[in-house]
This record gives structure tokens, C-alpha cells and sequence, in this order.
């Protein structure tokens, strides 16, 4: 069991912005920007390589109401997925970093 579903059980809490049935949102414990939220589907796919396509329409629209829940949606986010080793993926539980707040640069990676 990943990290990641641990916090969706609630054995590690986590400081939560949204969810759904399918789908959770939550800040990173370690922000590389202003604003930086993890997103996850509560089923444990490894990674992006691995996600069931069919998720990604539910993901998408779980994604545009966080942003826009967080002000996000006027001034724009960067949205992100480490996916493998040379991604520099650390979780192996499929998740999108959100990050916004600031004018981010490519450092912000
Ligand atoms: P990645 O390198 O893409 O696998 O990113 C994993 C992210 O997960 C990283 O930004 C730190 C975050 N993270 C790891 N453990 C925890 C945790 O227990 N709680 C929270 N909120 N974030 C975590």
C-alpha cells in the first residue's frame, strides 16, 4: 500500500482541499510553489504509463473545480505528473502536481 493511499484511508492525515468519490486533493507536505496541491485517483494506479484512460475525463473535471476552488483559474497553474524513474517519480501512486500562486518558472519543477 502506497503513501498515497494511506492518507486516502485515513491512517496519515493530510490537509485536504476536495474529494469525491474517486478523486482526492490535497496540499504537498513539500511546496515548490505558493500553491501546490497533489491530486490523486483513491484507486492506486502506479503511475501515468499505467492509468486506466477512462479515469482521465473524471480526473480532468475533478482538476478544473480544484483550481477553480483555489482561485487558480483566471491567472493560471501548472499542472504536472513525474511518471518512472527518469521522471523523478518518489510516490508510485499516480498523482498531478497543481502549482500556481506565482509566475512559475521552469526552476519550479
Ligand atoms: P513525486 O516526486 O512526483 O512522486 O512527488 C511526490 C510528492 O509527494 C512530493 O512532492 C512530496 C509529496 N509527499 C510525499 N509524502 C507525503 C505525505 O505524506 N503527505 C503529503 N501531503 N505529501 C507527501
Amino acid at each position: 500500500m502506497t503513501i498515497f493511499s494511506k492518507i486516502v484511508s485515513g491512517e496519515i492525515p493530510c490537509n485536504k482541499v476536495l474529494e469525491n468519490e474517486d478523486f482526492l486533493a490535497f496540499h504537498d507536505i513539500n511546496p515548490k510553489a505558493p500553491v501546490h496541491i497533489l491530486i490523486i485517483p483513491k484507486v492506486e494506479y502506479t503511475c501515468f504509463q499505467e492509468v486506466d484512460p477512462k479515469i482521465m475525463v473524471g480526473l480532468t473535471e475533478f482538476t478544473q473545480k480544484v483550481a477553480k476552488l483555489l482561485g487558480l483559474d483566471e491567472r493560471g497553474y501548472r499542472l504536472i505528473t513525474n511518471n518512472g524513474s527518469d521522471g523523478g517519480q518518489e510516490v508510485l501512486h499516480l498523482h498531478f502536481h497543481l502549482l500556481g500562486g506565482a509566475k512559475l518558472s521552469w526552476s519550479h519543477l
